[in-house]
């Protein structure tokens, strides 16, 4: 792939079928996926995939954002099973837009989410050999192709801040080491390759202020969404 190149649609999409050109965003909570994605809502033919954090908030009237974040013991496994469900089904959801953004993904839910539940013995041993199992499956049965990953790098302190800022009433109690675990695993992940990295990484800088991380994403665009303006 060379999201350089102003044929890369094309190009990537040769042999694809109908598939859209696919873009992960990912990055810490807090890191600015949101905002990101509503700056490429505008455009006609992409299609933007917000990480379905309402339908985890409010299942069939439990909340199960809430529930893990209130007894992870209890719950981490519950909670990454529901996940795993929501975010397959936006890997999978078939598009008319050439360009699908997806926010976050069954990657970094198994390399960043599950690890650091299983690292802090949130999940035990057998809970992580049975997701892990099921995430196998998946990923070697289904068609999970991606084009392109955005990783908006943050500082944990800085992550921190904007989430104590926005207030959601299920993170106010996430301490700084859950946010410095999810960190670290998302670098062994995605600078440091220890897992499979299903795309070319394009890193930003995403500690700068709103404004400025947005005139870095509009130099990236053509990257971000070729052959798209
Ligand atoms: P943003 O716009 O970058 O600030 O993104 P957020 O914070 O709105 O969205 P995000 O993806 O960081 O997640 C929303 C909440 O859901 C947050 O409390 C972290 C949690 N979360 C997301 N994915 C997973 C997961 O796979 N496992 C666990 N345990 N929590 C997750």
């Amino acid at each position: 792939m060379s999201p350089n190149s102003n044929n890369v649609l094309s190009d990537s999409q040769e042999g694809r079928g109908d598939k859209p050109y696919t873009v992960l965003v990912e990055g810490n909570i807090g890191s600015g996926k949101t905002s990101f994605l509503n700056y490429f809502s505008q455009f006609k033919d992409v299609e933007t995939l917000a990480e379905p954090v309402d339908k985890w908030r409010n299942f069939k009237g439990f909340n199960l954002l809430e529930l893990m974040y209130q007894d992870p013991h209890k719950y981490s496994l519950m909670f990454q099973s529901y996940v795993q469900l929501t975010m397959l089904d936006h890997h999978v959801k078939p598009s008319s837009a050439k360009v699908k953004i997806i926010e976050r993904s069954l990657y970094s839910a198994r390399y960043c989410f599950v690890e650091n539940l299983r690292q802090k013995g949130y999940m035990d041993g057998a809970e992580h050999a049975v997701i892990s199992e099921w995430y196998d499956w998946i990923f070697d049965k289904l068609d999970l192709t991606v084009d392109l990953i955005i990783y908006l790098r943050t500082s944990p302190v800085i992550a921190s801040a904007r989430i104590q800022r926005r207030s959601r009433n299920e993170e106010n109690k996430i301490p700084l080491e859950y946010l410095q675990g999810v960190h670290n695993l998302h670098e062994e992940w995605l600078i440091k390759k220890k897992c499979p990295v299903p795309a070319k990484v394009l890193e930003l800088d995403a500690n700068q202020d709103p404004e400025a991380l947005l005139k870095d994403i509009k130099k990236c665009q053509d990257q971000i969404i070729p052959g798209i303006s």
